[in-house]
Parts: structure tokens; C-alpha cells; sequence
């Protein structure tokens, strides 16, 4: 039985990831931080299921922020496998807390790196970097490949093209088994409710249940290759399965922008969006990422790996998801007459 350790596995990807895992029969381990309020929402299945939780599936308390945690993690644990998943993960949110993102997004990588080393591990041990196409930013050539420069426009970018640097040099000097995947945008009804394709879905659903009156977004003109979080999960382990460690774009080679996002969503429930979506500046980043479309050829090529649900297909998932949660929702609103359902409950 092989076994792997997630950091981020709270996460969306560290979600599916752990239910691909454990499906392949791993042993999986992840990494959660201590919150003041629940934050296991989205493993909460795997965890209440007591042929899963403490037989195949054990979390243990830690921080990307507190590397001696880490190696006693790998010492104790000593994987065959580390995904890399954590991260403060919100690019507008970046230019708010720059420092704090460095640090776990940025330095996180190199202390699981070092603690690789430290438990002596670097032979065994195959380790992934969740690599974002945030660091192509302002973009040097249409579409993006693994060759195309990197140009990041936020303290985000910036944190994790360092990570990405980091898992080549120690792929370069330790020939660690250490592969990047230049994910693309990729969503799901698990995506974080403040990202922008999960507020959107979440408003249709709750302005078609009554319970909001308006959605109020920022720049409509950015343009994003919008994937579905489950089929890229996918990608992560294949990259580890493969002789040679490597870095491959992961992404469908279509670009959407927010206002196309928009109007696919309300239409699906039968409403203009143009009737709904306000703007406010507050949701405009200091420096913007225009335009992102990655072309995955490598990754098909190399790796047989292919996307299959499209742009229109993925937002009818999430809207559908969503509009369940607001009818649910407004349910229990009518017989509790408070505010009760967590978005990813239904
Ligand atoms: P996400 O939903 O924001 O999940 C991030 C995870 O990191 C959560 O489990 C979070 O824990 C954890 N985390 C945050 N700070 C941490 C810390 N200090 N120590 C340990 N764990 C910490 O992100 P995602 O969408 O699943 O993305 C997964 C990874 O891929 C991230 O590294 C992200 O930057 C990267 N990425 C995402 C995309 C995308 O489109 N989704 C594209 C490219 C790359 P809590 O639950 O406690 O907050
Ligand atoms: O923004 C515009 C915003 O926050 C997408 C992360 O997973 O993908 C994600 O980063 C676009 C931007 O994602 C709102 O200006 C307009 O142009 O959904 P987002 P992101 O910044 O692309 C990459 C690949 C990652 O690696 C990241 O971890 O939408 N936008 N109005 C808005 N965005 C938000 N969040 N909220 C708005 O109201």
C-alpha cells in the first residue's frame, strides 16, 4: 500500500485528491490547520466514515509556516508520495497579506522540501508542486506552454513562481523525484465561495431562491481557461507515476471571460444577468491578469492526458450544485427563520 501526504487537503484539490487517492488504495495522510470554526467541510464525508477515517485516511495538525512539524511529520510518516497543495491561494487576497503569502505559499514549498532531505527521504520519496499559471501574469505569448517566460502580477505569482523554482533546483541538485504542474483556473462545486466563478454560481442560486438581490463583481473583461477540478486532480498523480520527474501545463486551450461566465450561469436558471451583476472597485486588483489560455499538449502527448468537461458543461455543474444549496437553503430560512446551511452541505 502506498501512501502520500496532502498538504491543503481541506482544500478543493486536496479534497478530490484524497478521494482519488484512496480509490487507488493509498494510505493518505493530510495536514490540517487548528481553526476556531470547522474547516473540514469539504473531507467531512471521508471522515465521519469510520471504514475510512483512522483505517486509511489520517489528518494530523501542522503549518506550512512551521517546518519543524514538517520533518517529524516525514520521519514519522515517511511517504512514498507528497502533494503539495497548501497555500494562501486567493490572488486579490495576496496584495493584502504579501508577507504571510510568501511565507506559506512561498517558503511552505522549501520547508517540505528540506524536511524531504532532513528525514532522508530524497531517494524514496516522489513530491509535487501545485504550480499555478499566475506566474505567466502578464502574458509573453498566446497560449501558454511549460517554455513560455514567466511574468507574475501579484504577490501570489510571485510566491509561487519561487516554489516552482525551488522544486527544479532540488529536481536539479538531489535529483528528487520533484515534478511542477502549471495548473490553470480550475473550479468545481467545491470551489472557495470568494473566488470568482464560485460567487457567481452561488449568486444565480440565491437570487433565483430570493435570498440575494444582486451580485457585485469587479473586472468582467479578465479571461480565464476554466477547467473542472476533478479531472485535474487527476493530472497530479500521473505526474508522480511517471519514470522522469517533469513540469507540464495542465488546462482545456479556451479562454472565457467573467462576463461569458456570467452570462452562461443565469441563463441556465432562466434570468439576464445583465439585470443583476453590479460593480464595485473594491474587486479590482492592483495589477491585473488579463488574459490566461494554456495549451496542455505536452501533457497529452507525455501523458495521455486530456480535459473532458468544457466551459458551458462546467458552469451548468456548479449552477446546478448551487441552486440545490439555495433552495435547501431557503428551506430551512422559512421553517428556522435563521441563517443556517453551510454552502457545501446538499
Ligand atoms: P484552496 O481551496 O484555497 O485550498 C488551500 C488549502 O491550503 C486549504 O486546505 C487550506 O487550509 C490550506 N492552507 C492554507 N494556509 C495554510 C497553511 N499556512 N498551512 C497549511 N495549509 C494551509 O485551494 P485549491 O483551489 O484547492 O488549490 C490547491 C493548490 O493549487 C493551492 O496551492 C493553489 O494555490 C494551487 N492552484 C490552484 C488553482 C485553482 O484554480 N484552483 C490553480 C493553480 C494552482 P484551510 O482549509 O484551513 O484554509
Ligand atoms: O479571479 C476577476 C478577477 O479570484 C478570476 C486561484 O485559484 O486561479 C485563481 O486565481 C478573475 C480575475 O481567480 C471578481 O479580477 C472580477 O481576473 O476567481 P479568481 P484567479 O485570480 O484567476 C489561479 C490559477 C490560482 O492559482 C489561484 O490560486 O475574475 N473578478 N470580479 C473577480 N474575482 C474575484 N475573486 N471576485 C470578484 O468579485
Amino acid at each position: 500500500m502506498k501512501r502520500a501526504l496532502i498538504t491543503g487537503i481541506t482544500g478543493q484539490d486536496g479534497s478530490y485528491l484524497a478521494e482519488l487517492l484512496l480509490d487507488k488504495g493509498y494510505e493518505v495522510h493530510g495536514i490540517i490547520r487548528r481553526a476556531s470554526t470547522f474547516n473540514t467541510g469539504r473531507i467531512d464525508h471521508l471522515y465521519h466514515n469510520p471504514e475510512i477515517y483512522g483505517k486509511k485516511l489520517f489528518l494530523h495538525y501542522g503549518d506550512l509556516a512551521d517546518a519543524t512539524q514538517m520533518v517529524k511529520l516525514l520521519y514519522e510518516l515517511q511517504p512514498d508520495e507528497i502533494y503539495n497543495l497548501g497555500a494562501q491561494s486567493h490572488v486579490r487576497v495576496s496584495f493584502d497579506v504579501p508577507e504571510y503569502t510568501a511565507d506559506v505559499t512561498g517558503a511552505g514549498a522549501v520547508r517540505i522540501l528540506e524536511a524531504i532531505r532532513e528525514a532522508g527521504l530524497v531517494k524514496k520519496v516522489r513530491f509535487y508542486q501545485a504550480s499555478s499559471s499566475e506566474m505567466f501574469g502578464k502574458v509573453q505569448a498566446v497560449p501558454q506552454i511549460e517554455t513560455t517566460p514567466f511574468w507574475p502580477r501579484s504577490p501570489y505569482g510571485c510566491a509561487k513562481l519561487f516554489a516552482y523554482w525551488l522544486t527544479v533546483n532540488y529536481r536539479e541538485s538531489y535529483n528528487l523525484h520533484a515534478s511542477n504542474g502549471i495548473l490553470f483556473n480550475h473550479e468545481s462545486e467545491r470551489r472557495g465561495e470568494t473566488f470568482v466563478t464560485r460567487k457567481i454560481t452561488r449568486a444565480v442560486g440565491r437570487i433565483k431562491a430570493g435570498l440575494q438581490e444582486n451580485l457585485v463583481l469587479g473586472n468582467l473583461d479578465a479571461q480565464r481557461d476554466w477547467g473542472y477540478a476533478k479531472e485535474y486532480v487527476e493530472m497530479m498523480w500521473i505526474m508522480l507515476q511517471q519514470d522522469k520527474p517533469d513540469d507540464y501545463v495542465v488546462a482545456t486551450n479556451e479562454t472565457h471571460t467573467v462576463r461569458e461566465f456570467c452570462q452562461v450561469a443565469f441563463d441556465r436558471v432562466g434570468l439576464d444577468w445583465e439585470k443583476y451583476v453590479k460593480y464595485d472597485a473594491r474587486y479590482e486588483r492592483p495589477a491585473e491578469v488579463e488574459l490566461l489560455i494554456g495549451d496542455p499538449a505536452k501533457a497529452k502527448k507525455q501523458l495521455g492526458w486530456e480535459p473532458k468537461v468544457r466551459f458551458k458543461e462546467l458552469v451548468e455543474i456548479m449552477v446546478d450544485h448551487d441552486v440545490k444549496v439555495a433552495e435547501n437553503e431557503r428551506k430551512i430560512r422559512e421553517v428556522t427563520g435563521a441563517y443556517t446551511a453551510p454552502s457545501y452541505l446538499a
